[in-house]
């Protein structure tokens, strides 16, 4: 499966946000296992919200570890979840735009979750238009990653409506149980999978890029964050993960910072 197969070429144009400015960060990772990173994260967009006031902070995928479906929030009480939930809408009650984009572990946040918080659900991929005439092609990255034709077909299956509506229906302790099937067999299977198929196949990059008539790439998604030209000379900006160490001192984490002058590193 290629970017191309989810919209026919040439009748689909993704929605466009246009906006002065723009804060984005991705693949964070939350749970309530570790509720330092969730202090960490949590305070770093409060404070970015007040110091730097973007038009837009925009969450690029993987806000959480895992996230079985939006019903699970008042069923377990989460403090984790809370601490989210209070720290994006006192974010969006400050007039900034709150944005969330699903990734490959959190592909089920629903509109119930995003209303909560405060935020739009982000269609993946979308553009970023900023004033000043940059265009920015914003996506998770994983539908990027056409090499890895296992996790494709996985995706293909797992992003389908009647699927989901399915897996939905199944008790909470259920997804659950298959969510951590899910993540164990994960890991293996990266184990035997190179880094070179785990990455963005650079011509699909393009592809999108162009179709979206962007200027640049900005992903998340592989957590091998920076900076990198692609072959047709456009830039493709990649977000960092998160990871806090035992003291809960950020070890990977902050963000990109978008606005008329270019894209630039924040933490
Ligand atoms: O996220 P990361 O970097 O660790 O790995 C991804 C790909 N793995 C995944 C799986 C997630 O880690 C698990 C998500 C759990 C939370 C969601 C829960 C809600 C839904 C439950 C769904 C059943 O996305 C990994 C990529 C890697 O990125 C790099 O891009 O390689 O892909 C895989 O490892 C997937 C395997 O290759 C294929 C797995 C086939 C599993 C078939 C079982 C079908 C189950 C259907 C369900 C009942
Ligand atoms: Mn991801």
């Amino acid at each position: 499966m290629t970017p191309m197969d989810t919209h026919p070429p040439g009748r689909f144009m993704p929605p466009t946000l246009a906006l002065d400015s723009a804060l984005l960060c991705s693949d964070i990772h939350l749970s309530d296992d570790r509720p330092q990173l969730t202090n960490a994260f949590t305070a770093w967009l409060s404070q970015q919200a007040k110091k730097a006031q973007p038009d837009a902070i925009l969450i690029l995928g993987d806000l959480f570890d895992a996230w079985v479906g939006d019903d699970a929030t008042s069923a377990t009480d989460s403090p984790m979840v809370n601490s989210v939930i209070n720290c994006l809408a006192a974010i969006s009650g400050r007039g900034i735009t709150v944005g969330l984009m699903h990734g490959n572990r959190d592909f089920l946040i629903g509109e119930s979750f995003a209303r909560q918080c405060d935020a739009t659900l982000l269609a993946d991929p979308s553009v970023l238009a900023i004033a000043g005439g940059m265009r920015i092609a914003i996506t998770h990255g994983d539908q990027l990653c056409t090499q890895d034709t296992d996790y494709q077909r996985f995706r293909q299956q797992v992003r389908s409506a009647a699927w989901q509506k399915e897996f939905l229906s199944r008790p909470l302790q259920e997804r659950l149980a298959v969510a951590k099937g899910l993540r164990a067999q994960s890991e293996i299977e990266k184990g035997s999978k190179s880094m070179a198929i785990m990455d963005v196949t650079l011509s699909d990059a393009e592809l999108l890029v162009d179709r979206l008539q962007a200027d640049l790439l900005l992903h998340g998604h592989t957590h091998r964050p920076g900076c990198t030209s692609m072959p047709n000379g456009k830039l493709r900006w990649v977000l960092p993960d998160w990871d806090v160490d035992a003291d809960g001192a950020v070890i990977r984490g902050g963000g990109l910072w978008a606005d008329a002058e270019g894209v630039r590193p924040v933490t």
